[in-house]
């Protein structure tokens, strides 16, 4: 009877074993496509992936990780997504672009990809400096949940606190000395400066010192790694973006500058594997941006009528 029974346990342990066999392997089929790849070392904008640095490579969820920044985990998602590439120019208006309250920074990003389900990399470095009594850099974009490191690397203490954007309610980090540095890990979720959304425009935060009140920062906060930041350049008045690796899709393509807003606040985007789609923005006077939407809204409503 117990060698019945024994036979009986294998058979359940082969069985339930086999099964979970087949699970990995369908698995390892479907990671050949770009969304069933989630690894948590993917940085999609240096196109690499982190996993072999801190040999964090048990974390990674993909299939394919050989535990290798060239491996064949980004070399996948390479092969499967595309490119957004484009210029941004600047209309009706000039953008200052030097000193501590320069305004060339652009934050190009993609509102929503698939739900959103792509783990912030737990290990990348993000840092914003206090030198000079400057933050450095000035404009910072992060996808919710990353850590950011705020430094003092003056010969003066230094304070970091917050302001939401849009609620005014703010967060005290503290004061510290010169040489020394503090993490705030930006979450959406469990922020005690409750982020409130408004549609079409990303979470930020302005970040501000209160001993030198002359000093000011922003921290935009996006929900997917599909975003970039360009420069505006003084001369040409214009910035050039690249988004990589973006899953085959059609997105909502849209900008966060800290004084201009998109051109019709928003641009439809179609993404193809392998290849590069253009787009070129403009970015202008809130003015011009929202007259421009308008236009485009009343030429609907006669369509319609
Ligand atoms: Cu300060």
């Amino acid at each position: 009877m117990k060698s019945v029974r024994y036979i009986f346990s294998i058979s359940v342990i082969v069985l339930v074993t086999g099964f979970f066999s087949m699970q990995v392997v369908s698995a390892e089929e479907a990671g050949n496509t770009a969304k069933s790849i989630v690894c948590s070392g993917i940085d999609y904008q240096n196109d690499t992936c982190l996993c072999a640095i801190e040999k964090q490579c048990e974390k990674c969820k993909c299939a394919n990780c050989t535990g290798s920044s060239e491996g064949q985990c980004i070399t996948a998602i390479r092969q499967a997504s595309g490119t957004i590439t484009g210029s941004i120019g600047v209309f009706k208006t000039k953008v200052k672009t030097k000193g501590p309250k320069s305004y060339k920074d652009v934050v190009v990003y993609l509102e929503k990809v698939g739900d959103n389900d792509f783990p912030p990399v737990s290990i990348k470095e993000v840092r914003m400096d206090q030198k000079g009594l400057v933050f450095i850099p000035h404009v910072i974009a992060i996808q919710n949940g990353t850590n950011v490191e705020f430094l003092n690397n003056d010969n003066d203490k230094h304070n970091v606190y917050f302001i939401n954007d849009k609620s005014g309610k703010t967060k005290d980090l503290g004061t510290w000395q010169p040489g020394e540095s503090r993490d705030h890990m930006f979450d959406k979720k469990i922020e005690v400066v409750r982020v409130t959304a408004i549609v079409g425009e990303p979470d930020t935060m302005i970040v501000l010192c209160k001993l030198h009140l002359e000093m000011a920062a922003y921290v935009v906060i996006l929900d997917n790694p599909f975003f970039t930041m360009a420069s505006i350049d003084s001369e040409t008045q214009k910035a050039q973006y690249t988004i990589k690796n973006v899953p085959p899709g059609k997105y909502v393509l849209r900008t966060w500058h800290k004084k201009l807003k998109l051109m019709g606040l928003k641009k439809e985007v179609v993404v193809e594997a392998g290849k590069k789609t253009t787009v070129d923005l403009e970015i202008t006077k809130k003015k011009y941006a929202n007259i421009n939407l308008e236009v485009t809204k009343s030429k609907y409503a006669k369509k319609k009528g």
